[in-house]
């Protein structure tokens, strides 16, 4: 159902005279350039696992080749894919309003590539792996090896202590990057107004960010094919998808090129 049109001209009009936007995105953002949102991504081969087995450190040290695999896999098909037309709105959003403050709780760097910067990502990166046992930060080869057979893929080993490197992502039960969530939450209690793109608003405390914004007095505007929590403080829930909604809004607020 496509949203209300009047809607769209009140969030338009907000968006054109906000100091500060704050932009909050899900897997959903990427899920139109070919990602499968958390949730979709175990299927297939992954179907049998919960979440708890793949997106945990205690999934990691029970098989650390079986997790391994699963996060390569989604970095390779990340590498593969291209940012969509949310991703460019975004972007191109920040190069027009005065402030532009982007939180997103995705692992993949589809921001970045569509010109984005300074994004804050509160649960890390697919590109940034570290040492399970020293943290030592690691690189990895470019592209990388094909998971054989069932997805199993044995971890590259640590240069400084020889231990097994694990995804730069943040696992359930671990603690998000304290300065980069402390930045998310000032901004979300300073801006006029927030737009939740593509998330299902369940993972904590990420999910805190759009309630503060709203406690603060911001506009709240949901973009997301399905209802989510966040609906009962929404001021605007835009039954949309991020590639068609975002650059409708972004190119109605924005003055002609
Ligand atoms: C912590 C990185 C504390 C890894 C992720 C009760 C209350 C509060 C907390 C908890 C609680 N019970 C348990 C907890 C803790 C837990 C939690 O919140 N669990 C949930 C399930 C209840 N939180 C944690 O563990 C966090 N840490 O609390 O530590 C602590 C205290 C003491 C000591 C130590 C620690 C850490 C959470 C971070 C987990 N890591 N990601 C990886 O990527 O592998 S979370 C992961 O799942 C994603 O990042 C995402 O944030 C989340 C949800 O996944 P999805 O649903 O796929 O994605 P998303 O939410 O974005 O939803 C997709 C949406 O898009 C849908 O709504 C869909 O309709 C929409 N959509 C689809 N297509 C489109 C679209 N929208 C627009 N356009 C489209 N085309
Ligand atoms: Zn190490």
């Amino acid at each position: 159902m496509n949203p209300r049109p009047h809607a769209i001209d009140d969030v338009v009009a907000i968006l054109r005279n906000a100091r500060h936007v704050v932009v909050f995105t899900g897997a959903g953002v990427s899920a139109e350039s070919g990602i499968p949102t958390f949730r979709d991504a175990l299927t297939g081969l992954w179907e049998r696992f919960d979440v708890a087995e793949l997106a945990s450190a205690d999934g990691f040290r029970r098989d650390p080749e079986l997790v391994w695999g699963w996060y390569e896999w989604r970095r390779m098909s990340v590498m593969r894919a291209q940012p969509n037309a949310a991703h460019r709105a975004i972007a191109a959003l920040a190069r027009e309003v005065p402030k532009l403050t982007l939180v997103t709780q995705n692992v993949d760097d589809l921001h970045e590539r569509a010109g984005s910067e300074g994004a804050l990502h509160l649960h890390g990166s697919l590109f940034a792996p570290r040492c399970f046992e020293c943290g030592q930060p690691a690189s990895l080869a470019h592209l990388p090896d094909e998971p054989d057979g069932g997805r199993r893929l044995a971890p590259p080993r640590c240069s400084h202590c020889g231990g097994a490197l694990r995804p730069g992502v943040v696992w359930f039960g671990e603690m998000l990057p304290e300065d980069v969530l402390g930045q998310a939450f000032e901004a979300a209690r300073a801006c006029e107004l927030l737009l939740s793109v593509g998330t299902s608003s369940v993972v904590f405390p990420a999910a805190q960010i759009p309630i503060d914004a709203h406690r603060a007095g911001a506009t709240v505007v949901q973009i997301n094919p399905n209802a989510t929590d966040l609906d009962a403080i929404a001021d605007f829930n835009m039954r949309g998808t991020a590639a068609n909604l975002l650059p409708e809004f972004v190119g109605r607020a924005l003055p002609p090129t």
